[in-house]
C-alpha cells in the first residue's frame, strides 16, 4: 500500500497541470510572399500573431517542403528577422523549386521555442494562404521543373 502513494501523487499532480500552462501561447504566422527576378525566388512577409495580436521581438528561421513530395526537395531555411522600422513585421527571402503547395515551417527560437507551420500555394507572381483556396486541382504537380 506504501509503495502506491508516490505514485498516485504524481498523477494528481500532473492531472492538475492543465494544458494551457504547458502551451501558454500558440503562435499563428500570417505569411505573403512575391516574387523576385530569379525563379521560383520569392521575397515574403510574416506576421506572427498571438490572439490576433502582432507579436514583436521573435527570430528563428523557416524552411519549405512539399506535403505531397516529402522526400522531393531539399529548399535550405533562411533567417528572418523583424524589420527595424515596422515593429511586429519579419521579412525574408527563400528559394524554392517549383510552383504548387508549399508548406512553411517556421522554428522560433526566440522568446521562446515554437514551430508554426502554414501552407500557402505558389504561383509565378505571389503566395495564396492554401486555407482560402478550396481548388484542388492547384495540388496537383503537373508540370515539374527542376
Ligand atoms: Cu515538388
Amino acid at each position: 500500500m506504501k509503495k502506491l502513494f508516490l505514485p498516485s501523487i504524481v498523477v494528481i499532480f500532473l492531472v492538475n497541470i492543465a494544458p494551457t500552462v504547458l502551451y501558454p501561447m500558440m503562435t499563428k504566422s500570417q505569411t505573403d510572399c512575391k516574387a523576385t527576378s530569379k525563379k521560383f525566388q520569392y521575397n515574403c512577409i510574416v506576421l506572427f500573431l498571438q490572439k490576433k495580436e502582432p507579436m514583436s521581438g521573435y527570430s528563428g528561421f523557416v524552411g519549405a517542403k512539399m506535403p505531397s513530395m516529402v522526400m522531393a526537395h531539399n529548399v535550405k531555411p533562411v533567417k528572418f528577422s523583424e524589420k527595424e522600422d515596422m515593429v511586429g513585421l519579419y521579412d525574408f527571402t527563400i528559394q524554392l523549386e517549383m510552383l504548387g503547395e508549399w508548406m512553411f515551417q517556421y522554428d522560433i527560437s526566440i522568446p521562446t521555442r515554437e514551430r508554426v507551420m502554414e501552407k500557402l500555394i505558389f504561383d509565378k507572381t505571389k503566395s495564396t494562404a492554401s486555407d482560402k483556396k478550396h481548388n484542388h486541382s492547384d495540388h496537383k504537380h503537373s508540370g515539374h521543373d527542376h
